[in-house]
């Protein structure tokens, strides 16, 4: 179990605790170019606290939003908001004034913390709702040239935290998902340091000595978790960039011998192709990939690369964090893995019984960390006798390892076959001319749907060609059953995707 006193707050575990449990001088974030030390972080975020409580007039229990692209300073935003007593709400930077708004609205969020760079939306957003009363701004860059920051400046390194309960909510996660409508998911303090006793060290056995590097952003809980959470919570360090792209994130893996990346695997195909051309990946001891499921033809070149398994995982905004995953000494190829220490997971039908081994069904988990819904409806539809259900479509093997099927909306029902869109995917894919694709239902009178793949092609390859279209039908039908074969091929320059990296196939639909 995990044991947690009445009262904890992760804004001072992560911090002031770090430092009392004798990891002060060791680097804590690095990003901007610059590194900051645990001591550093603790008096940096106990002085934004006292800016925060002192000059904006921030209370226990009040909503702030944060808009920053991964940063020092947003993470140091975040903590001190929650040493503030705060529930905190991180947004994509990308996002736009009207949907900041419905975020705005939806948490009834007073205050505002904004990177100076992205202020124009966030002040569009401030005259359209009714809630936000104070927006303020911070400099993203480090160099301490905004408002919060000279603030911050003149107060105090000490700060007298919020007593926060292990059960207060410290966290909205807010998740559109892929189908487009966004809820909030209310986590607790307690919640926080769960992800990391929890996965982080029983899968990846975090250690002080560890650099973590990846792309998702900290609005996202798989990034909040993977570049704040983890690190920080084990005296290791956590590198920050504001453009993950795979270039950079090679340049500083190579630099700093980064040890444990987050990423999905479209950028892992990547990497795996800088290394034929030099990059040096051979600091990484752990890569996490997770978001999209991770095709096998990644995974089993990761490893013959570079000789560690590629640890490939799910998790949801709703459970916080990764729930089922492989393990370094226990991985399959196309295979998701086993439920983290604490959760349970089963396949079941749409009665919520469960179905045969090898039968694919929906996942239902339960554990330490679950879905809250902040006044949403869906909660019923999630949450069904305990157990949540997370819209993904499994089966479990004889052996209770968990298999990716589909989301339950990606599977297609084409003349009573059901098929998984990812497997068509995967297939595609293991395809030279294929660098990204995405598989949908076509409504079609005479089948009910056919198979649609939307491609993009790799560098090489011409959509021109003749041909290519009946290669690649004949490739997939080579692959897997011929019934699942792709009827219908459309080119693309790009794929829809959510600011998380996750494939919006129903824009596809549509
Ligand atoms: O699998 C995911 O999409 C996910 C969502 C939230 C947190 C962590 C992960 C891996």
């Amino acid at each position: 179990g995990f044991d947690y006193p009445d009262h904890i707050n992760v804004g001072v575990e992560l911090t002031d605790a770090m430092v009392e449990r004798g990891h002060g001088d060791r680097t804590a974030l690095i990003g901007n170019g610059r590194r900051r030390t645990y001591k550093e972080l603790a008096d940096w975020t106990n002085r934004l606290a006292n800016a925060m409580v002192h000059d904006m007039g921030v209370k226990p229990g009040n909503r702030i939003l944060i808009r920053s692209a991964n940063n020092p300073a947003l993470v140091a935003c975040w903590l001190a908001a929650m040493k503030a007593g705060a529930v905190v709400v991180n947004t994509m930077p990308l996002l736009r004034a009207g949907e900041l708004t419905q975020i705005v609205d939806k948490a009834e969020i007073q205050f505002a913390l904004c990177d100076t760079r992205l202020m124009d939306e966030m002040a569009t957003c401030a005259k359209q709702s009714r809630f936000l009363k104070s927006v303020v701004g911070f400099d993203g860059t480090s160099n301490h040239d905004a408002e919060l920051d000279r603030l911050a400046l003149e107060k105090p390194v000490q700060f007298d935290a919020v007593k926060t309960g292990r059960d207060d909510v410290a966290l909205l996660g807010f998740t559109s998902g892929t189908t487009g409508s966004p809820k909030a998911t209310m986590h607790f303090h307690r919640d926080l340091l769960i992800i990391a006793d929890g996965y982080a060290k029983e899968v990846l056995g975090v250690v002080p000595e560890d650099v973590f590097v990846g792309s998702p952003p900290l609005a996202f809980t798989f990034g909040l978790g993977g570049l704040a959470v983890f690190p920080l919570r084990f005296g290791a360090a956590a590198t920050l960039l504001e453009n993950a792209s795979p270039p950079n994130m090679i340049e500083i893996i190579e630099k700093y011998r980064a040890t444990v990346s987050f990423t999905a695997p479209t950028a892992y195909r990547v990497m795996l192709k800088a290394m034929d051309e030099g990059a040096d990946l051979s600091s990484l001891r752990a890569a996490v990939s997770a978001g999209e499921t991770l095709p096998a033809p990644v995974y089993e070149e990761w490893m013959e690369k570079t000789g560690k398994a590629m640890l490939d995982g799910i998790g949801a905004t709703e459970m916080l964090h990764i729930f089922i995953s492989n393990r370094f000494d226990d991985h399959r190829p196309a295979c998701t893995g086993k439920p983290v220490g604490g959760y349970e997971a089963k396949v079941v039908d749409d009665d919520g019984n469960e179905v045969p081994r090898g039968t694919i069904g929906k996942l239902a988990v339960r554990g330490p960390t679950g879905c809250r819904y902040l006044a949403d409806e869906r909660q019923k539809k999630y949450v069904w006798k305990g157990w949540n259900v997370t819209g993904d479509a499994f089966s479990m093997d004889e052996d209770g390892y968990l298999h990716f099927a589909a989301r339950n909306d990606d599977m297609i029902i084409s003349s009573g076959y059901n098929i998984a869109g990812p497997e068509v995917e995967a297939a595609l894919l293991s395809h030279a001319a294929v660098a990204e694709c995405a598989v949908v239902g076509k409504p079609d009178e005479d089948r009910g749907s056919i198979v649609e793949a939307h491609v993009v092609l790799a560098e090489g390859f011409d959509e021109d060609d003749e041909g290519l279209v009946k290669a690649l039908q004949d490739h997939v039908k080579a692959a897997i059953a011929p019934y699942k074969y792709p009827r219908s091929i459309v080119f693309t320059e790009a794929l829809p995707k959510t600011e998380t990296g996750k494939i919006q196939r129903f824009r596809l639909k549509a």
